[in-house]
């Protein structure tokens, strides 16, 4: 068996990397172990219940989720990061609603760039080059668990990590290192007697406390689904464009954002409302062509969701408005070269009018069979 690597002490103050840390732009900074612990076993049973879905990557990372040495080597402690990224609600001008995480830059650009200058200067400092690892997101670590066990917020119902001062609104991030920091204390707080999400989630995508099933959460279904959105779930996604945030709206521990106090130009610029979420139309983003999609949503969050993902919803929350004025541009969608804008453009039509001759139009000529059977759903509500 190879030699475990030789124990580190800290070469700095473990308060000298916090204070480090909040100047490098975080607001909250915790120290806690750099694996999962008994949330680990949560994780197990979440992906052998099948509720990933088609997020085959959490799976394939699950070892190393569970086990940060087989990531990292030699990794003890995590320094656990959160930015507060709390403000008013984003939506398209007329209508189509945007999680407030997606609504600014791309926080997986501006957020690890903040990761990685903390890391060099923490290096500076004195802490070993190359003994710590991190980013935000897109790593192979439970980042709820390690910021739960670095203190920086308690687990919440909604499986949001709460800050008892800051609140659900936080992007996390960390830094695992191969120092021996000293653990932080929990959070303070709890969700009490509140069952305000789980009553609130539109798609009863929180099966239990602490529970989500990703595959009927909204933001999955917007973001992550790649082809169809089921049927069942269409109608429920009312304005939602790109993610939800009703878990966190309806959430009581909202009101301690600071950040969501900041509006206007006082909110920073990487916070700023995308030009996009500024001035498109959903009819802009159902008729958003290969060209735009490579020159406007480069840098955003959305562009996760796919050019044909972004189509598809923009047509059901179109759907869902209910607005006449929306058809012709879904009519022209019924002629897509992508049969997914549309079956999700006929299923559109077929809330809005039901007895639009087009349905019948594109029936007679459609030749992919689940196109065929939206529209024959579209035109059985001809009789309701
Ligand atoms: C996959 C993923 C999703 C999936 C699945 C979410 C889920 N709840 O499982 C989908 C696409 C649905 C999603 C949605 C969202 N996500 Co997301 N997501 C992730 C990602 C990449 C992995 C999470 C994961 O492994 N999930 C598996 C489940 C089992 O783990 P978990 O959600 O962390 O659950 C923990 C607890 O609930 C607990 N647990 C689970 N089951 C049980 C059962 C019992 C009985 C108990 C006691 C505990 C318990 O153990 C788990 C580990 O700590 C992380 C980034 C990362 N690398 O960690 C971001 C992350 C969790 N997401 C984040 C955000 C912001 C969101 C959204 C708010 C985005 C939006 N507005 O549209 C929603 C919130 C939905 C919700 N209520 O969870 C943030 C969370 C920040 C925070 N304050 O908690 C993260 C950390 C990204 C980041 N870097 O900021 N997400
Ligand atoms: S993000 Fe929306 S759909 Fe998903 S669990 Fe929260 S309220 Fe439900
Ligand atoms: S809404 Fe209530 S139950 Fe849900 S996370 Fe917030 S405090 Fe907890």
């Amino acid at each position: 068996m190879a030699e475990p690597p030789p124990r580190r002490t800290t070469p700095i103050a473990a308060e000298t990397v916090r204070s480090i840390a909040i100047d490098a732009g975080f607001d909250l900074v915790g120290f806690g172990p750099a694996d999962p612990g008994e949330h680990g076993q949560h994780f197990v049973r979440w992906l052998a219940a099948g509720r990933h879905g088609s997020m085959h990557y959490l799976e394939a990372n699950r070892d190393r989720a569970l086990d940060p040495t087989r990531w990292r080597p030699g990794v003890r402690s995590a320094i656990a990061l959160a930015v507060d990224y709390g403000g008013p609600p984003a939506a398209l001008p007329g209508g189509g609603r945007i999680a407030r995480y997606a609504a600014g830059r791309d926080y997986h650009r501006w957020l690890r760039e903040r990761v990685f200058a903390l890391r060099e200067r923490l290096e500076a400092a004195g802490v070993p080059y190359g003994s710590m690892n991190g980013g935000t997101d897109a790593v192979p670590v439970l980042e709820r668990a390690l910021a739960v066990r670095a203190g920086i917020g308690f687990l919440a119902k909604s499986a949001m990590v709460i800050s008892p001062t800051h609140g659900p609104y936080l992007q996390l991030a960390e830094l695992l290192t191969g120092l021996d920091l000293p653990t932080d204390a929990p959070a303070a707080g709890s969700c009490g007697t509140c069952t305000a999400c789980l009553d609130a989630c539109p798609t009863t995508a929180i099966t239990a406390p602490f529970q989500v099933d990703a595959r009927r959460c909204l933001s999955y279904t917007t973001i992550e689904l790649r082809g169809s959105i089921p049927e069942p779930l269409r109608a429920p996604q009312g304005e939602w464009l790109f993610g939800c945030d009703v878990c966190l709206e309806v959430c009581p521990f909202t009101r301690r954002s600071a950040r969501s106090r900041d509006v206007g130009a006082a909110r920073p610029p990487v916070l700023q409302p995308h030009r996009i979420v500024e001035t498109w139309s959903l009819v802009d983003v159902l008729e958003l062509t290969p060209e735009r999609y490579e020159a406007e949503f480069t840098g955003t969050a959305m562009r996760r969701a796919t050019r044909s993902g972004l189509r598809r919803n923009a047509a059901v929350v179109l759907g869902n408005r209910g607005d006449d004025a929306a058809l012709p541009a879904l009519v022209r969608a019924l002629a897509d070269r992508d049969p997914i804008v549309r079956g999700h453009a006929a299923w559109a039509i077929g809330r809005i009018d039901a007895r639009h001759p087009a349905l019948a139009r594109a029936r007679a000529t459609e030749d992919d069979a689940e196109v065929r059977a939206e529209l024959d759903a579209a035109l059985a509500r001809r009789g309701e």
